[in-house]
């Protein structure tokens, strides 16, 4: 397979006006008629006389120009070519495509009886020949014509302008898009589904009809999804000054689906899992995730579809704007500090790892085998984190003023990271040149803190060095422009002013490779609190004391810096035993939560946070030559250590957080239940007999699907096999029907390292439930294995890595964008231990080796190998 670089990017030598779409949809196979008004695009870099469309998996019919058959068209497996074609023409399609058969869940498929589609990134050219490149954008108009039984409705995107009865029981739906798009952003969906519907109406006095597709056995599990979007609209406009701009926005849920939602223009596809909700069916973290979901679909008709990418190397162009965006909205909505606790977590687990392994690539990368794998952390994530600094740097209003004039120029246009960074110069007048480096240079920097405090002068001095690790292709690296958020205490915890005006906080920006900051007039040596908020996607290494980070736990005024003391303190506590440096827990950990379960003025989600002792995933991540097992049972011991010294204080704060209203999604009560259940799972893994009594209580008689799942959750990770099992078995039994709490089934199991590994997983992967088809279920018992259940897939003779080998291959022919994102956990193998990583790298040649490889699994195998 063969590379795409940004360097070879040329405008598209063509331009498609308009698109004329007419499907015919039937059971065996499906006609797709299509319409094409193209025109030789004068800025085209040259004078190509060939028209070249994009297609695969099509069998062509017809073809006309301008009314007169085609009869030299030249077909291949990805493209049709035409040559000689005049300046302006009409292209005239017919193909034929099977949507039953289609099981890669890119372009037109079924999914549960429904029709839908998945165009982004190129699917499109599944559907019919096309310039399926986000920088061609056309109106379209879209007929679908279906049996009227099977599939009453029929939905593409924009207005409906017309519909009727057809001969043979079918009937027709014709939509219309007036906004140009790519063909990435086209949807369409048929199929028996009930519509829940609502309205919003827009500051200027426009009421937009809300409208929710689901299959009827979902109808009670829409309210919540359409509450968020409505939140989600009313923020845009606050915040961003964007309305929605259509008469209808419609949302449908599909069971299979490649990944978590899609943002078609007027008619978001979601994956059900991400979706749908119901207070008995759904966890608060499951309320969580679809609020932010709904919303980054929605934000994205203003950041993705009516500014769009010119390319995919600029897929961070909308991903990354729109991560930040739904991240604001999320703090907006609930707790800032929590939201943020939440998303570094993440990001340093995952994408701090993808960053430092063989896939690392720049937020905009330069060359891609398969776009499919680019949707990655790194365009997401840091691609977010990209944009908060330059939110930072400017400031909110200045910030605010750039995306104004960023949607005022390039509304209706498809353009690059480097026009959104040249629009927030042009705004706020700063220069952000070096700035271009996060988008240009991949890995993680590292800072290097140092500091001296001279007594007798009173002067504090602050040494930061900054580096940043080679990455393929990438040895050397310039200097990153880094906004370092920091302030400085004095031993009572006051905050200390930094300068003459008396700011207790400043935001250093580091743009040389070592830096030193003088400061004065102080008495005694300050506890120095840096990198507040994560103001930057950076490590940062300074030698901490314990004791300044008990100080810090207590006395930062910056909730983040706050919990990250904490996790910081555990890390030190638990590398240290680690290495042998010590045999016990540090009291002073142990006091630490002490003081968190007994002080009941602390906010009970951020209380929650803190109690969680950081993952084994990102402990690995801070280990060379990790030995996975040994970091397992030493955090197990410290958690065990403490949850045995605390169990009293366990047992009050699970009861003080009981409550019989009735379920409410609201800061107070989803932090209240994430409280209760993180004393449950620490009362249940030290095998309390109280502790174990009140999880099968709470199991029995949970009013909803949070305390149920924290309860089953909490004895899945127990000694108490016997109370597990009735549980399990008895969840299953209440909740067989349901593929959403099914997968959640899964999930508890394959990720648990209490339920006996491999054995286990591979019964899960003959249950009745277990669906090949399904990515979801793929995810959750396979991906939960690999990615969460680490002591087991780790597992010192290799039988884990050969099973996920195994598991790949068998996926890759039908789904090769999951099969290539299952690999992913194999290729972080320099990480490991010497034993460990060479059974991981043999698994990736073998898989290598295989003769029928995708282009998607191809590349993050070999270039994992290289
Ligand atoms: N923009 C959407 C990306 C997406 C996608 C990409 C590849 C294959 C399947 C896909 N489904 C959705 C989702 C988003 O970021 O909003
Ligand atoms: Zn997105």
């Amino acid at each position: 397979p063969q590379s795409i670089y940004l360097k070879d990017y040329r405008k598209p030598p063509f331009l498609i006006d308009h698109v004329d779409l007419r499907f015919e949809l039937f059971e065996e196979q499906t006609r797709v008629h299509s319409r094409l008004q193209v025109r030789r695009n004068p800025e085209a870099d040259g004078a190509e006389r060939d028209l070249v469309l994009h297609g695969e998996d099509l069998e062509l019919e017809t073809l006309t120009l301008d009314g007169r058959p085609v009869e030299d068209a030249v077909v291949d497996s990805e493209s049709l070519r035409i040559s000689n074609v005049p300046d302006q023409f009409n292209l005239d399609v017919v193909t034929c495509i099977r949507p039953q058969e289609n099981t890669r869940l890119e372009g037109l498929y079924k999914s549960s009886g429904m029709f839908c589609t998945q165009c982004e990134a190129e699917g499109f050219r599944r559907i019919t020949y096309f310039l399926d490149r986000p920088d061609v954008m056309a109106c379209y108009r879209t007929r679908i014509e279906a049996d009227s039984e099977q599939y009453p409705v029929l939905l593409a995107n924009g207005n409906p302008v017309d519909h009727g009865e057809m001969e043979g029981g079918r009937h027709q739906v014709t939509w219309e898009d007036p906004f140009p798009k790519p063909s990435y952003l086209f949807a369409m969906v048929a199929g028996d589904l009930v519509e829940k519907r609502d309205e919003f109406t827009t500051g200027s006095g426009r009421v937009v009809d809300l409208r929710m597709y689901v299959e009827p056995r979902n109808s009670d599990k829409c309210e919540h999804a359409l509450a968020s979007l409505k939140k989600a609209m009313q923020w845009d406009e606050e915040v961003y000054g964007r309305e929605y701009d259509l008469d209808i926005f419609m949302i449908v849920a599909v069971d299979d689906f490649n990944m978590g939602a899609m943002e078609n223009k007027g008619l978001n596809i979601f994956n059900s899992s991400c979706v749908l909700a119901s207070p008995e069916t759904a966890t608060d973290a499951a309320y969580e995730r679809i609020e932010s979901i709904v919303a980054h679909e929605y934000f994205h008709n203003w950041s993705g579809n009516r500014v769009t990418c010119r390319d995919w190397f600029q897929l961070s162009l909308k991903e990354g704007f729109t991560v930040f965006r739904d991240n604001q909205f999320s703090a907006d909505m609930g707790s800032p500090t929590v939201q943020r606790i939440d998303h570094v977590n993440m990001l340093r687990t995952a994408q701090f790892a993808e960053d430092d392994g063989p896939m690392a690539h720049p937020v905009r990368p330069e060359s891609y085998i398969e776009i499919g794998n680019f949707y990655t952390l790194t365009v997401y994530e840091k691609g977010a984190e990209v944009v908060r600094m330059i939110h930072t740097l400017l400031g909110p209003d200045m910030f605010r003023e750039g995306s104004d004039l960023y949607f005022a120029r390039f509304d209706g246009r498809a353009v690059t990271t480097d026009d959104f960074v040249a629009t927030m110069e042009e705004a706020s007048g700063r220069d952000l040149g070096q700035f271009r480096r996060w988008y240009e240079q991949a890995g993680t920097p590292v800072l290097h803190v140092s500091d001296h405090f001279d007594a007798e002068k009173g002067v504090y001095t602050l040494s930061i060095e900054q580096s940043c690790p080679a990455t393929p292709r990438q040895p050397h690296k310039a200097p990153f422009h880094i906004p370092l958020r920091m302030g400085l205490l004095d031993s009572t915890g006051e905050p200390l002013p930094l300068d003459d005006i008396g700011n207790t906080e400043q935001v250093l920006e580091l743009t040389e490779s070592r830096h030193s900051y003088r400061f004065k007039d102080l008495k005694e040596r300050p506890v120095p609190s840096l990198l507040r908020n994560f103001s930057a996607p950076v490590k940062l290494d300074y030698a901490w004391s314990r004791d300044q980070l008990m100080f810090l736990v207590s006395h930062d005024p910056d909730g983040f810096n706050r919990w990250d003391a904490g996790q910081k303190l555990a890390i030190d506590v638990i590398q240290s035993m680690l290495e042998g440096n010590d045999t016990e827990v540090d009291e002073r950990l142990i006091e630490a939560y002490r003081n968190l379960l007994t002080d009941t003025s602390l906010d009970r989600a951020m209380v929650a946070r803190m109690l969680a002792l950081p993952g084994t995933a990102y402990l690995i991540e801070l280990t060379r030559d990790a030995d996975v097992q040994a970091i397992h049972e030493t955090r197990q011991r410290v958690q065990t250590t403490v949850a045995n010294a605390l169990r009293e204080e366990l047992l009050a704060v699970h009861m003080r957080n009981q409550s019989s209203e009735p379920y409410a999604f609201s800061a107070e009560r989803v932090a209240a239940r994430s409280l209760a259940n993180s004393a449950l799972s620490l009362l249940t893994l030290i095998g309390d007999e109280a502790g174990k009594d009140l999880a099968v209580e709470q199991f029995r008689d949970a009013p909803n699907m949070t305390n149920r799942f924290g309860a089953l959750s909490a004895l899945v990770n127990s000694p108490f096999e016997k109370e597990r099992d009735r549980a399990l078995e008895q969840f299953y039994v209440d909740w067989q029907d349901d593929p959403q709490v099914v997968e959640q089934w899964f999930a508890v199991q394959s990720g648990s390292p209490w339920m006996g590994g491999l054995k286990r997983v591979r019964e899960l992967l003959e249950h009745p439930a277990f669906d090949w088809k399904n990515p979801n279920k793929i995810r959750t018992v396979i991906g939960v294995f690999a990615a969460r259940n680490l002591v087991h897939f780790h597992e010192p003779d290799g039988s884990g890595y050969r099973f996920l080998g195994e598991q790949i291959q068998r996926l890759d022919a039908s789904n090769p964008q999951i099969a290539a994102g299952l690999a992913q956990p194999l290729t972080r193998w320099r990480r490991y231990a010497p034993r460990l990583r060479e059974s991981m790298k043999s698994v990736l040649e073998e898989l290598l080796a295989e003769p029928q490889l995708s282009k998607d699994l191809f590349e993050v195998v070999s270039k994992s190998l290289q």
